[in-house]
């Protein structure tokens, strides 16, 4: 495989109801779109996912535009790979930026499947006919519009519930939801929020037969987790601290987490996102398909890795209408009663819409022999 040229497009979306961390607020959602082209019109898209801001890990919008435009794309352009782990070669020695990463080698795995004209999912080493998928709830101004959203999604089938946490919005949200869903698989996420200080209010989460508490402390810590993790019964679910397989293996032997939250833009893309499953099923720690708002792009690339078995937890990768009004890829992803079909089609199997994604373009640029114009 050899890829000509290499498009980059900043495209914003806005989001359906604005969604609020411990650690930011979002109205619209603005990712780089990757297309990418070679021999006989064959191309492929990925998404980079990351925040604009850096509040969730240190990468940007803008910090994936500067690395994809001057250091991934011209080592990729005209230059020959065959596998996957080749194509990453090419990469060299360009360290971390992970969501810059994920975006290039999820377009060059979408036409490698489109080329052999299989699903993603196949390629991928997918199992699953469907997925199970769950919410993710951000913090609201009040509890009555958390619980009526919360009402909402279990009624449309939903599988599990995720709420934003924050200290303030922790231990009195939780039990208000609880007592209104006594049986909901229910966990939560506080995104750095805590430290090791906060153990007892972090215990105090225990008698709601939470299925994780995701991402307690600092996002770059597996230490401080380990010692948590002794002082609770609910599991730690990593998020933010895992980078890679080899993060995955070193938390997993300190005992800093129980479960973990795969995230394909956060691990660097589906090469690594399949490395850390293959070692979570092999240590028997299941695993869950985490989100970053993606478009249908990034979207249908989650759904094809969370078809692998070792997938056992309903995910974040929800109907893109939690989201959007209107998604960019035809047809679009739907949750129907909690449970997301994975397609059959070649590649990602979700037809970018070309001209409503060029409506939506802040910026674009194209690499070709390795030299950028506008
Ligand atoms: O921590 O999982 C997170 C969204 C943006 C940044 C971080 C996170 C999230 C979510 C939403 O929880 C996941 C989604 O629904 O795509
Ligand atoms: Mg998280």
């Amino acid at each position: 495989m050899r890829i000509d040229r290499i498009e980059l497009r900043l495209v914003r979306l806005p989001l359906v109801r604005t969604f609020r961390t411990s650690s930011s607020s979002k109205d619209h959602i603005d990712h780089i779109l990757v297309r990418v082209s070679a021999a006989g019109g064959l191309e492929g898209w990925g998404e980079a996912a990351s925040p604009s801001d850096p509040f969730y890990c240190p990468e940007t919008t803008e910090t994936c535009w500067h690395i994809l435009k001057d250091f991934l794309a011209p080592r990729v352009v005209g230059r020959e790979w065959e596998s996957i782990d080749e194509l990453i070669a090419l990469f060299g020695p360009i360290k971390g930026n992970q969501f810059a990463r994920a975006g290039l080698e999820m377009a060059c795995w979408d036409a490698l499947a489109v080329r052999d004209g299989v699903p993603l999912a196949k390629l991928l080493g997918g199992t699953r006919s469907e997925i199970l998928s769950g919410v993710s709830l951000g913090i609201e101004p009040e509890l009555g519009p958390l619980l009526d959203q919360v009402d909402r999604f279990v009624d449309e089938g939903y599988r599990r519930v995720k709420l934003k946490i924050a200290p303030g919005w922790d231990v009195a949200v939780v039990r208000a939801v609880r007592d209104r869903h006594p049986e909901l698989p229910l966990q939560v996420d506080a995104n750095s929020a805590y430290t090791l200080g906060d153990a007892d209010r972090l215990r105090a989460l225990d008698e709601f037969s939470l299925l994780l508490i995701e991402q307690p402390l600092g996002h770059d810590d597996i230490v401080d987790h380990a010692r948590l993790q002794a002082q609770l019964a609910t599991p730690i679910c990593l998020d933010e601290s895992i980078h890679s397989a080899e993060d995955a293996r070193k938390a997993l032997d300190l005992g800093s987490c129980r479960v973990i939250n795969i995230k394909v833009s956060r691990v660097g893309g589906l090469r690594e996102a399949q490395r850390v499953h293959d070692l979570c099923l092999a240590r028997g720690i299941p695993v869950w398909c985490g989100g970053m708002h993606e478009f249908g792009v990034g979207r249908a690339a989650n759904v094809a890795i969370a078809s692998l078995p070792g997938f056992t937890l309903p995910g974040d990768v929800s109907g893109s209408d939690k989201y959007y009004r209107e998604d960019l890829v035809e047809p679009p992803v739907l949750a129907d009663r909690g449970a997301v079909t994975v397609p059959t089609g070649p590649g990602l199997g979700h037809r970018p819409i070309v001209d409503r994604i060029a409506r939506q373009t802040l910026r674009e640029l194209t690499i070709d022999d390795g030299l950028a114009s506008s």
